[in-house]
């Protein structure tokens, strides 16, 4: 088999890429070591950027996010029992979009689905070749049996735990990692959110997040230890530990409810440079990973996406390779400063075990300033809705 662009991973990343180079009439295959319903059930992301927005109408998937996705033009930080808006769109003049992962994978599937090209899933032991070559090729398993796939670029869109950074020999990549001493402990439930708008909460007993996926399901974080478990957490002491860590109006008004996904996710900064090599590219989690406090995940492989089809798209149009000799410069630029932000916003808002009432004192000045200060208010507002492309 072969075709001209190989998608390693089923994710926002490759389906993204996918579709845009399926539109640009260049041929790809895009493989994925689970299934489809798998990759539907992992509860993710909840905002979105406009050039993420973009990207996804472009893609021919945004009819279902305009119709139910919820544009937010503020959200709130709450801390010492007081809330205070930043106000995204009089800052910006740019706003964001609610709308899970979740339905924007499921979007990009059906589109493909729709546009008739490859997707094969449960492949197994995927594995790229040559690509420091002029003739790469991917191996994978399907049915006991061993397969391949010539193709001219391999998209290496399979997450942090893929095989494609782990295909590139030691040598040629440089990491640089930071973990958080803390998880998130995240519940999805039918119920109304406590606000029409996110709540990032600083509180001495930790940070919580109260979040949505429409005006009947709420999706809420606490901040918890690294060795916490799921099982340790009934709903009644999920929404009992969220309440003590916001503002009373918003505690008391709560609506609390049965959860349907309860999970705890790791925190770590992580970035992989470059994240090219030959005719491998690392697109999205597989290149970088950002702690979710600033929502910018699934945001910045969509920026990924948006640069290596730029190059693509050029290579295959006017067969100059000048797009994708710069798609790791252009990408880590605009990583770093979203690495940069989802640190200081998570720096800014979590209990952290080393620095006791002194930090929190410190957290809630910086604080107290930033909402008091429209050059602050500003700063945090244009990093939040994404920085230009
Ligand atoms: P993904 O990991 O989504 O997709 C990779 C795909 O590659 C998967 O389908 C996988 O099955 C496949 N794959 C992996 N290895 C393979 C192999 N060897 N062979 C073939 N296929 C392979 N971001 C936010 O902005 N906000 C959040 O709240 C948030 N919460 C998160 C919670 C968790 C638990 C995790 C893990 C991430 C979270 N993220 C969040 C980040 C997340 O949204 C990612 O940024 C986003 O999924 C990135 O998409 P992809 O790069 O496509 O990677
Ligand atoms: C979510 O809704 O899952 C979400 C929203 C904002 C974040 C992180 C997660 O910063």
């Amino acid at each position: 088999m072969r075709t001209q662009v190989l998608i390693i991973g089923s994710g926002p990343s490759g389906l993204l890429l996918g579709q845009l180079l399926t539109k640009a009439g260049i041929d790809n295959i895009i493989l994925d070591r689970v299934g489809k319903e798998y990759i539907l059930g992992r509860v993710r992301a909840g905002v979105l950027e406009w050039g993420t927005v973009g990207l996804i109408d472009e893609a021919g998937a945004g009819r279902r996010m305009h119709a139910e996705g919820l544009p937010h033009d503020g959200f709130s930080l709450a801390f010492d029992g007081r809330d205070h808006r930043i106000d995204l769109y009089g800052l910006t003049g740019k706003k964001v979009m609610v709308y899970g992962q979740t339905e924007v994978t499921r979007d990009l599937m059906e589109a493909r689905e729709a546009s008739g090209a490859v997707t094969l899933y449960d492949a197994h032991n995927v594995e790229p070749h040559d690509f420091d070559g002029a003739a790469p090729y991917v191996t994978y398993e399907m049915d006991g049996v061993t397969h391949r796939i010539d193709c001219d670029f391999i998209a290496g869109c399979d997450g942090f735990h893929g095989a494609s950074r782990k295909a590139v020999p030691e040598n040629a990549i440089q990491n640089f990692e930071k973990i958080y001493p803390f998880g998130w402990l995240g519940v999805l439930a039918e119920i109304p959110p406590v606000s029409h708008e996110l709540i990032y909460a600083n509180h001495p007993r930790g940070f919580a997040l109260c979040s949505m996926r429409s005006p009947t399901r709420s999706r809420y974080y606490v901040q918890c230890e690294l060795t916490d478990r799921v099982e340790n957490w009934s709903d009644e002491r999920f929404f009992d530990e969220l309440r003590r860590r916001l503002p009373a109006e918003h505690a008391e008004a709560m609506v609390t409810g049965p959860s349907f996904e309860k999970s705890i996710a790791p925190l770590r900064s992580f970035v992989a440079e470059p994240m090219r090599f030959g005719r491998l590219f690392l697109v999205g989690d597989a290149a970088h990973i950002v702690p979710p406090t600033g929502a910018k995940g699934l945001n910045l492989a969509a920026s990924d996406v948006f640069y290596l089809f730029e190059g693509l798209r050029e290579h295959y149009g006017d067969g100059s390779s000048a797009g994708i000799d710069v798609y790791s410069e252009r990408a880590l630029k605009r990583v770093w400063k979203s690495v940069r932000f989802s640190w200081s916003m998570t720096t800014l808002m979590h209990r952290f075990p080393d620095t006791g009432e002194f930090g929190q004192k410190i957290q809630e000045a910086e604080l107290d300033y930033l909402t008091h200060s429209t050059a602050a208010s500003t700063a945090m507002a244009e990093n939040y809705v994404g920085l230009p492309y």
